[in-house]
């Protein structure tokens, strides 16, 4: 009888969804998992993390030279599709950057558009982090790279979000999160700049990562104010807010400082991308992407979710 009382517990407490297996990418270091579903397959573009040495990089910091793309049709076994975008191909990276920050990967109008934030090596085109494209005909590559970066564009962590009505947004963070509408070729911008409402005023916001919901935008982000990132919530009732803070979806997880999300619905279930750096205790800046399980509560806040310990 214990043993029942002890099963419905866990259905209880677990929603019935079996715990992932973390961390998810254990021949590598990988970081800021953007998950999306295509074909009833889940694929995610995580930035890929190395270790800095004297010639390569800045010691002691993040160092990212390519991007690798997972995809597994079970969130348990992931096969690793390989390099799709690398530093030295994108013809307006500055050399050796090391700085391929976190992506995004997008589908419409029959193409894949994969995003992400670097260091141009014409200074004219943008001082610090700026966003290019790549595009492709399947979500495993090949990714051809645009020539120049999104013109307007300054900072990193681009995320990508279209609306029921076809409108495609890009959001961004450069301290405070932006976001603007992108155009239909998805390559430019359509709207100016903006800042999004409500955000919380002190501390570093990053990583934006926008979802709809019965009506609902939820724009999530990771917030930094003492040390360590917690994920958070605001809601709008459209893309470009204004968007009002709602709460917390991860507490500060203790041993890594940054944290990054995607949140997706896969056959019925929401999940929670994120990452911490399980395959590297003692160095932060090599981290391991993990899932699970997200909820929503019926009057639609994010239930907070407790990260699986290994
Ligand atoms: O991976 C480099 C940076 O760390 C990302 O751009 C941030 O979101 C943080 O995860």
């Amino acid at each position: 009888r214990k043993l029942t009382y002890f099963l419905i517990l866990l259905v209880v407490l677990t929603g019935g969804t079996a715990g992932a297996q973390n961390p998810l990418i254990t021949n590598q270091f990988s970081a800021d998992p953007s998950a999306r579903v295509f074909n009833g397959r889940v694929y995610v573009y995580p930035s890929h993390d190395i270790l800095a040495t004297k010639e390569r990089g800045r010691l002691g910091w993040f160092c990212m030279e390519d991007y690798h793309v997972f995809s597994s049709a079970n969130l348990t076994d992931w096969t690793d599709h390989g390099v799709i975008v690398t530093q030295n191909k994108v013809p307006w990276v500055k050399p050796d950057s090391y700085s391929m920050w976190a992506p995004d990967c997008v589908f419409r109008n029959g193409k894949y558009y994969f995003y992400f934030p670097t260091t141009p090596k014409d200074t004219t085109v943008s001082k610090g982090f700026t966003v290019g494209v790549a595009v492709a005909d399947k979500p495993t590559g090949p990714f051809v790279p645009q020539l120049l970066p999104i013109k307007g564009v300054r900072g990193i962590d681009p995320n990508v979000f279209i609306d029921k009505d076809g409108q495609a947004y890009l959001y961004w963070s450069q301290g405070n999160i932006y976001g603007a509408k992108l155009k239909e070729n998805m390559l430019e911008l359509a709207s100016e700049p903006i800042t999004l409402g409500e955000l919380p005023t002190k501390g570093l916001k990053e990583g934006p990562y926008m979802l709809e919901r019965n009506g609902t935008y939820y724009l999530t982000y990771p917030h930094v104010e003492n040390k360590i990132e917690r994920l958070e919530y605001a809601t709008g009732t459209s893309p470009l807010g204004p968007f009002k803070v709602q709460g917390v979806i991860m507490d500060e997880f203790t041993g890594c400082w940054t944290n990054h999300h995607s949140i997706i619905n896969f056959q019925n279930q929401w999940y929670l991308f994120y990452h911490h750096n399980d395959l590297s205790p003692n160095f932060d800046k090599a981290r391991s992407i993990r899932l699970d399980s997200l909820f929503f509560e019926p009057n639609g806040n994010i239930r907070k979710v407790m990260p699986t310990l290994r």
